[in-house]
């Protein structure tokens, strides 16, 4: 048992459920012969021959208990059943359903078209490996999000960006010759879940990506991925038409640029029929962009459209920017330079804005551009890689960081103007949505490094379907593809995944801290780190720990970046006595002494919150240790062995954490807590030169 089987496992169930099972489904009528239904129809003959330990039986006719399987145009079955749930679903959606046709009781899996199918069986696969009663279905089910994709942050040298398991799963020195079975089974994964594309390279991006030979390998991957539903994306380098095109200038507005990037797209198409488009980071740590030149993010990305647009391309880009000048206050920035520009965007153009305004930390308040751009689709970006979040070390649910963010309230409209509403383009009519997740797949045997990472990626498909869907739930599902369905280990595992992500806020960065992880690599605690090229990449700049207190004052008296949200927003945050304690220290620089809401001042709610997250930390070991007897021993300890890591680097942050901010309160640690184990100076000698990332 070494995860590779993702959540994809399909071994035989529980013999009670398996006999009723085959009661229902005693054949299958499948017509469609599509690319993608034949792919549906495989996984459905696999999948059930896997849970029924025996094939079911393809069939021509309507007879009882048969599974039908199409869409009106592939199954004159399916049409003549004229099933008036498929009128609202889509291409994408699906109908599952129990029905009585000439007295025979038939259970049908439609859609409207062939990736409906897919989506549609997969559902059913799950329904069945989870246990569900299939006796009466009713179930309709459409995605929310129109582009629900990977970005993979893979380098052509096969390193990975902020990657912690192995290295690309692209092997691009032997594509496209050579394609690894385990690209088909990426495909088989990510079409389980909805997701229906991938960008393949880094946002930091090459442009040798966009020259004839790796266009091949391009085609090869697209190839493999077209029958599950997934279309293939690239990053572009703003300065190609320098790079590999042999002009002077990547200006924008320039005639010879632009047609440059036409000639180049058309070629793009001509290896990749159904390329879904281009992801674009400008004019941000460094990437070249439109700014060089004096234009602006509109026009970059509308040259880059104009491309894209005959053949139904999209371009995705990012909001994630900072100049080279260290500015006022980092988080402040995509906002200045975006929201001027609403409005200004190619109708195929998809703004690709971060989940929070700094950079993927354990907790941010939404991104303020949420609500903002109200002409201008935004697409979310949730990191899935979690180089903040422990790496690959911490088990953490992400799902619970994607649900605060998207239940937000922007009050753009008045209450009620979540992130989810401008998400999903209900807030302002969009059609074109979409959203992405920074990858955390790499070639380790296991997938993500962490088999619990493997849970991260899951939750993000099925949020980006449906993003009503409960943390809880998604876990329930998830656990009972992966471990059991079993309710002592569906509960059990279940507690464990839904207390992770606040047990690790606790103990790395509570009451709203920020990025006080180690430079560069982020790894471990670094609070005091004050040496970088530049003050807002330091923890000391975004702590401001002084002998007054712990905080980032962005209130009008501070940064001002509260300015930003909107009015009734600011109003909730903007005085410390009501601000959410969640993000306290996000916009307020708080008195060591002030008391806070549990009656405890900042400093000791401080050692109370660090404490609280090593405690979690005990609770979930124990808990995962108690399964010992239902999970197999190689899964068991690898999972028992990593949350000891964590176990030790959570107190290793509380102590570091609580040492260095003792230096400013000047207050004990209550006796009530455990004492440091070592001296500040210790936890500030701590090298890892060659922790992932540096
Ligand atoms: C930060 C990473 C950096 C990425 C950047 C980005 O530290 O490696 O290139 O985000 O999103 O989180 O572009």
């Amino acid at each position: 048992e070494d995860g590779y089987r993702l959540w994809l496992r399909f071994d035989p169930i529980e013999a009670g459920l398996r006999t009723r099972y085959t009661q229902q489904i005693k054949g299958i009528h499948f017509a469609g012969n599509s690319a993608v239904q034949q792919t549906a129809k495989t996984e459905l003959l696999q999948g059930l021959q896997g849970m029924l330990g025996k094939a079911v039986g393809e069939t021509k006719n309507m007879a009882e208990g048969v599974l039908v399987v199409g869409s009106p145009q592939s199954s004159e079955l399916v049409a003549s059943l004229q099933l008036p749930q498929l009128k609202t679903l889509g291409k994408e959606g699906f109908v599952l359903t129990t029905t009585t046709r000439q007295g025979r009781r038939l259970t049908v899996i439609a859609a409207n078209d062939d990736a409906g199918v897919l989506y549609g069986v997969f559902h059913f696969l799950r329904l069945l490996q989870t246990g569900q009663d299939i006796d009466k279905l009713d179930l309709v089910s459409a995605p929310r999000l129109q582009r629900r994709v990977l970005n993979h942050w893979d380098n052509l040298d096969r390193t990975v960006e902020r990657g912690y398991a192995g290295f690309s799963i692209w092997d691009w020195h032997r594509l496209p010759g050579y394609l690894d079975p385990r690209y088909k089974d990426y495909a088989r994964a990510n079409a389980s879940i909805g997701i229906n594309g991938t960008v393949l390279t880094n946002v930091n991006a090459n442009a040798m990506i966009l020259t004839p030979m790796y266009l091949e390998k391009v085609r090869a991957l697209a190839d493999v991925f077209r029958p599950y539903g997934i279309r293939v994306y690239l990053t572009a380098r703003f300065s190609a038409p320098v790079e590999i095109g042999g002009l002077k200038t990547a200006d924008p507005l320039d005639p010879q640029v632009q047609q440059w990037w036409k000639d180049k797209t058309k070629e793009v198409y001509q290896y990749v029929p159904d390329f879904g488009g281009f992801l674009v980071k400008a004019n941000s740590e460094g990437q070249p962009g439109p700014q060089n030149y004096g234009r602006n993010h509109a026009d970059g990305a509308n040259m880059l459209a104009d491309a894209v647009a005959p053949f139904g391309g999209i371009v995705m880009w990012r909001a994630f920017v900072y100049s080279n000048e260290t500015p006022e206050d980092r988080v402040k920035q995509a906002y200045t330079d975006f929201k001027p520009l609403d409005g200004k965007f190619r109708p195929n153009v998809l703004v690709q804005v971060k989940n929070g305004p700094l950079d993927f930390q354990p907790r941010e308040p939404f991104h303020p551009l949420f609500g903002a751009m109200p002409q201008t689709p935004l697409m979310m970006e949730y990191q899935l890689t979690q180089e903040y979040l422990g790496q690959a070390t911490h088990l953490v649910y992400e799902a619970p960081l994607f649900k605060e963010i998207q239940n937000a309230d922007t009050w753009a409209k008045g209450k009620g103007s979540t992130v989810a509403k401008v998400m999903d383009g209900s807030l302002e009519g969009h059609t074109l949505t979409g959203i992405a997740g920074v990858a955390n797949i790499g070639n380790d045997r296991n997938w993500t490094g962490h088999l619990f990472g493997q849970a991260n990626w899951y939750a993000f498909g099925r949020l980006a379907w449906d993003h009503t869907l409960t943390s809880s739930g998604i876990a329930t599902e998830w656990i009972g593809q992966t471990f059991s369905t079993k309710p002592a280990v569906l509960a059990t595992v279940r507690n464990i995944m839904l207390q992770s992500h606040e047990a690790m806020v606790n103990y790395m960065t509570p009451l709203g801290l920020a990025h006080i992880m180690g430079y560069g690599h982020h790894y471990g605690p670094a609070p005091w780190w004050d040496k970088a090229p530049r003050q807002d990449w330091l923890p000391v700049y975004f702590h401001k720990a002084d002998n007054m207190g712990l905080g980032f004052n962005r209130t009008a008296t501070g940064s001002n970046a509260l300015e930003q949200y909107h009015p009734e927003v600011r109003r909730q945050w903007e005085n410390p006595a009501t601000c959410d304690e969640r993000y306290l220290l996000w916009f307020h620089h708080v008195g060591w002494k002030q008391p806070l809401r549990s009656g405890r001042n900042l400093w000791e709610e401080l050692c109370f919150k660090y404490n609280e997250g090593v405690d979690s930390l005990h609770g979930m070991q124990s808990q995962w240790a108690g399964l010992q007897k239902e999970i197999d021993p190689d899964r068991f300890a690898h999972v028992q062995m990593l949350l000891g890591v964590q176990e030790q680097e959570a107190t290793w942050w509380r102590d570091a954490c609580l040492l260095y901010f003792q230096t400013f309160s000047k207050m004990p640690i209550p006796a009530r807590y455990p004492q440091p184990a070592k001296t500040l100076d210790y936890y500030k000698s701590l090298r890892f030169p060659y922790a992932p990332g540096n």
